[in-house]
């Protein structure tokens, strides 16, 4: 009944086989994966198995990568179990349940829906028994996510790989407090301290802890559905916090407009968003640093945070304004002092989850020391199931038969993050060097798909379907399968308005876990006919009025890329009104007959804004031009970087900002062979580690072959 990873993130350091499935741990758990990759440092025998239809930065450290056909996971999965059988490896064939039917269904699939000879797959796992099997949303966010996940488990299942050191599944989670949301019942199905909803005795033992008149006895409506609703008006308030569904829900705009017609909208927020900017109450909350409280990660590890800082302005903990809206509303029981005595409330219900057999009972947590749960006074933290003991009325573990179905055909649109942002830039969005890395949206597509298509690199594309439209910069790279091209999820009506994601995710979801198929969208792709792009930086913000653009901060100011359709005769007057500066001294650079035009705005001397067209995509120092602004700028418009200051080019390392320029310089120069020589030289790669598999790929192409 409690839903619980079995494992410790020490598995993965002492697996001899770790496999990571639909997760891309390198940039979306760096911490982790610095864990993983030190581990294999010190141990080459442990070896890493990727499973992604693209090869991402987490294949730096991998012995095998698999890019299979996407959504295929679970014929995958179906055939490590018929191999499992054949060789004669379920050692829990008789401890667990549904077996037979389990083998039956894994037998009759096909495995060549994955489109990759997994035979060495499949050898390396059954050939393992210390093996750890890492997933994240490339198995749960899809229309059969409940099937991958059932076929993964059945392998550890039937092996008896579960629970016990090096072994197991482990589903990552991907918000910082993913797992202490579940924890307090912040599910539409379940209550707090993992008690089920539709079981009348739990019911009843919260509803008297809470001495609650009234308590809710079926499930609440799932994401997809609760948007549906407000949208068909059966929900007519609606109180969003912590989540910005304007842009991260399936089917965005929809959603957005539901929102905008919903009677009654309140937003908590920590910023201003996408959301807030349609809600008639916004209650302004205080971010993780400026209140105190408990987080548990994906290991089950309970940790306090402290604050601080003050809170800024009004703002206050998201549970002191639940509390107080409660209050006003005339409930009793919302009279917390602190965050502790909320905690402590907590702990007290879980001692009563305890008794009627649930595994969060943290009855007997003391003090601020880092703890895994359960805590009780029989057992601290530990491992799940490794004795073979299941909550089920025999205690035997289920196997589930699982009947692999996968998308139709035809182009489908894989989603995912990039490194350096975090979901809907609503923070990391501000911070000049996050967006140095990869400052604008892409479409990242296979040769042969761009070739087919008429597609060419930095060129645009437009990406349609029912449900919105987009345009992107293109990216070609054989990183992703032909027919699968990947978009990272990040961008907004903020920063780029037709660069969003979310309005061309259908509402699609898995008829068990109701989660969207978010990486899964059919759509067409084609080259964008722009008749002008341009590059622009401001000493101050501007919102820039074309087809395409995309905006990143820079310190002091904004830079954008800009394209667009129709032709422009005063781009003089078309500077001037964007960046709103009618009087500034005006330099030019006027080519018509190229279609080359540079704008150059001066104020007191000094750069203010500068504004660069072309009839193609242009070719310009934008870092250099960029750090411009603000000095008498004597060369601005050759758009090259000056001489006794050589570009840094693309940030790289964005703890440290060391660009790539840089660190091929010193590469170079200094004869660098290996990252920890980078790191001791430029420091990139000292702190977070998440550039780590980029300056292995920089130090591998200056290894070709030196020309005499
Ligand atoms: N930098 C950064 N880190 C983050 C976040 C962030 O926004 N930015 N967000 C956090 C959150 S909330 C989450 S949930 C996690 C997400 O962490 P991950 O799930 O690791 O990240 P994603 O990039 O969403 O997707 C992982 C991979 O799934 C692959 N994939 C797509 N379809 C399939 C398929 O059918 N089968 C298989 N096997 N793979 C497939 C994609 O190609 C992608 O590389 O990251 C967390 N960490
Ligand atoms: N196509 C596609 N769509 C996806 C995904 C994908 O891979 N592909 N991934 C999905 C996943 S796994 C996730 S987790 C979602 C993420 O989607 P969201 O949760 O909607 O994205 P965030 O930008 O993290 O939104 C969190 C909001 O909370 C605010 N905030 C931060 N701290 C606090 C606080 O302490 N209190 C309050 N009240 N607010 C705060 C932030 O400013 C931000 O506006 O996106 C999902 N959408
Ligand atoms: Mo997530």
């Amino acid at each position: 009944m409690c839903n619980k990873p079995p494992g410790l993130y020490e598995d993965l350091e002492q697996a001899n086989l770790v496999v990571l499935v639909g997760s891309n741990l390198a940039w979306c758990h760096p911490v982790l994966y610095r864990r993983l990759a030190d581990a294999k440092a010190a141990r080459p025998d442990l070896r890493v198995v990727v499973i992604d239809p693209r090869r991402t930065a987490s294949c730096d450290i991998a012995d095998l990568h698999l890019p299979i056909r996407p959504g295929s996971d679970a014929a995958l999965w179906n055939a490590v179990l018929a191999a499992i059988d054949t060789r004669g490896l379920a050692a829990w064939r008789d401890r667990v349940a549904g077996y037979d039917d389990a083998v039956a269904a894994a037998r009759a699939s096909d495995p060549g829906l994955c489109e990759v000879d997994l035979s060495a797959f499949i050898d390396m796992w059954c050939g393992s028994e210390r093996v750890v099997t890492v997933y994240s949303q490339g198995i749960n966010q899809s229309d059969t996510g409940t099937d991958k996940v059932n076929a993964i488990l059945n392998c550890h299942l039937a092996t008896g790989r579960i629970g016990r050191p090096g072994m197991g599944p482990f589903s990552v989670t991907g918000q910082p407090n993913a797992m202490g949301g579940r924890e307090v019942g912040g599910l539409a199905n379940m209550l707090a301290c993992h008690l089920a909803l539709d079981n009348v005795a739990h019911r009843s033992a919260v509803q008297g802890f809470w001495n609650s008149p009234r308590i809710a006895s079926r499930p609440g409506l799932k994401a997809v559905d609760l948007f549906d609703a407000v949208e068909a008006g059966r929900i007519r308030a609606l109180w969003v916090i912590c989540t910005n569904p304007t842009v991260s829900m399936p089917e965005a705009d929809r959603v957005a407009r539901a929102i905008e017609a919903c009677d009654f909208v309140v937003a908590s927020d920590v910023v201003e968003t996408g959301t807030t900017r349609r809600a008639d109450v916004v209650l302004p909350a205080a971010p993780w640093g400026e209140r105190s409280g408990h987080v548990t990660n994906s290991e089950r590890r309970i940790s306090a945070q402290r604050a601080f800082l003050p809170p800024l302005g009004q703002a206050r903990p998201d549970w002191q304004i639940i509390a107080g809206v409660a209050q006003r509303m005339g409930f009793a029981g919302f009279d917390w002092a602190d965050a502790d005595a909320v905690f402590a409330e907590h702990k007290a219900l879980s001692a009563i989850a305890g008794r009627l057999g649930s595994d969060f009972d943290i009855s007997a947590l003391e003090g601020d020391a880092p703890a895994l749960w359960p805590q009780t006074t029989e057992r601290q933290g530990g491992r799940f199931f490794g004795d073979g003991v299941f909550h089920t009325p025999d205690g035997r573990g289920r196997l589930v038969a699982v009947s692999p179905r996968l998308p139709v055909a035809g182009m489908r649109l894989n989603t995912g993050r990039v490194r350096d942002q975090w979901h809907t830039m609503t923070r990391s969005g501000r911070v000049p060097r996050l967006s140095a890395q990869c400052g604008e949206p892409f479409v990242e597509l296979h040769p042969d798909d761009a070739r087919r298509l008429g597609l060419t690199a930095a060129g645009l594309a437009s990406l349609r379907n029912n449900h919105g439209h987009a345009v992107m910069r293109v990216v070609i790279s054989d990183r992703t399968r032909p027919g699968h091209p990947f978009a990272p999820i990040h961008w907004t009506d903020a920063n780029s308005p037709a660069g969003r994601i979310g309005s061309l995710i259908p509402a699609c979801v898995d008829p068990v876990s109701g989660q969207p198929a978010l990486k899964q969208a059919a759509l067409e792709i084609r080259p964008f006919a722009a008749d002008w792009y341009g590059f622009a930086v401001a000493d101050r913000p501007f919102r820039p009025d074309c087809a395409y653009w995309a905006s990143a901060p820079i310190p002091g100011g904004m830079r954008a890329e800009l394209a667009g359709t129709g032709t422009v005769s005063d781009w003089l007057g078309r500077a001037r009104r964007l960046f709103d500066l009618p009087d500034a001294e005006p330099i030019l650079l006027d080519d018509p007959a190229s279609g080359t035009h540079r704008v150059a705005l001066m104020r007191d001397g000094r750069l203010s804004a500068a504004l660069f067209v072309a009839r193609s995509p242009l070719r310009l120092a934008r870092d250099s031009v960029a750090a411009m602004i603000g000095t008498t700028a004597p060369a601005i418009l050759t758009g090259a970087a000056p001489a006794d200051r050589p570009d840094p080019g693309p940030t790289i390392c964005a703890c440290l900002n060391v660009g790539r320029a840089t660190i091929e310089r010193a590469i170079r120069d200094q004869r660098l062979s290996n990252t920890a020589q980078i790191t001791a030289c430029l420091g990139a790669g000292g702190n977070c580690g998440a550039c780590l598999p980029d300056l292995r790929a920089l130090l591998d192409t200056s290894r070709q072959p030196i020309s005499t």
